[in-house]
């Protein structure tokens, strides 16, 4: 029984990681990224590993928003935009940074912008740099993640979403045994987490299950305006013998309204 709920949680898990994988980033909130080499890229086999060169080796950043190139490493390098193959682009260029240097960008236009290492063109990074939110609010949809942990409170079970969008409305429905635990509906979270209490604990053979159906994300009253994606976007089981912090289940959104986003907007792809 339990190798069975484990098994599954780890199911889940390569569910969402692949989802996430292939979901348009959406939301921009990237206000600032920091790159630093990775240490000893100086020499080759950075390239061969999982991490790059750079870290990170895709950073996001919004338009208007700070890249910080920071050369934390013992050796001189440059982030020269461009590729090794065609020569630097003439779009930034640190120049030859020495270790402790330091040099920031701050991008204009949205875009892909390749860059590599001048001494060290084994080293290729790529900054994408994404639209402000505000720029393209009101046909905006895309990722919403929430996760769903839960600990024990006063007898009963205390449920702890966290968004990584603010404004999201909501229902939430928790269901035990085909009862129905805990109903919310018209949620509306001002900030990144929120807290339900359950007046009832999940156990093994009798598990609480959490819904969380959004509604959509801005000012309540103002549904005309609300952006993001509608419908189930995490669901739980409660079962508090995984601990404190149970599980955490992360789902994306529904696949029409990334198709939309799609069609409404040029999401760069790397
Ligand atoms: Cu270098």
């Amino acid at each position: 029984m339990k190798t069975i709920a484990i098994c599954s949680l780890f199911v889940l898990f390569a569910m969402v990681a692949g989802l996430v994988a292939t979901t348009p980033a959406a939301y921009a909130d990237h206000p600032e990224v920091t790159i630093v080499p990775a240490n000893g890229s100086g020499a080759p086999g950075c390239e061969e590993t999982a991490d790059g060169c750079y870290l990170p080796t895709v950073a996001t950043v919004d338009v208007g928003g700070v890249v910080i190139m920071s050369n934390t490493d013992t050796a001189a390098h440059t982030y020269t935009s461009g590729t090794p193959d065609d020569g630097p682009d003439g779009i930034f260029d640190t120049s030859l940074l020495m270790a402790g240097g330091s040099f920031e960008w701050s991008p204009t236009e949205e875009g892909e912008y390749p860059y590599f290492c001048m001494v060290h063109p084994w080293m290729q990074g790529t900054i994408v740099v994404v639209a402000e939110h505000g720029d393209d609010h009101g046909d905006d949809g895309g990722e919403l993640m929430v996760s769903i942990a839960d600990s024990q409170v006063m007898g009963g079970t205390q449920i702890e979403l966290t968004f990584s969008e603010l404004h999201v409305n909501y229902d939430i429905t928790a269901t035990q045994g085909g009862e129905v635990v805990l109903q919310e509906t018209n949620q509306h979270a001002m900030e990144s987490t929120a807290t339900h209490q359950i007046d009832a604990l999940g156990s093994d053979d009798n598990p609480i299950d959490v819904e969380i159906v959004s509604l959509g994300i801005g000012a309540p009253g103002n549904e005309a305006d609300w952006t993001g994606p509608t419908g189930t976007v995490a669901t739980a089981k409660v079962v508090p013998e995984f601990g404190t912090i149970v599980m955490m289940v992360l789902t994306v959104a529904i696949i029409s309204i990334v198709a939309v986003t799609a069609k409404s907007r040029v999401v760069p792809r790397f």
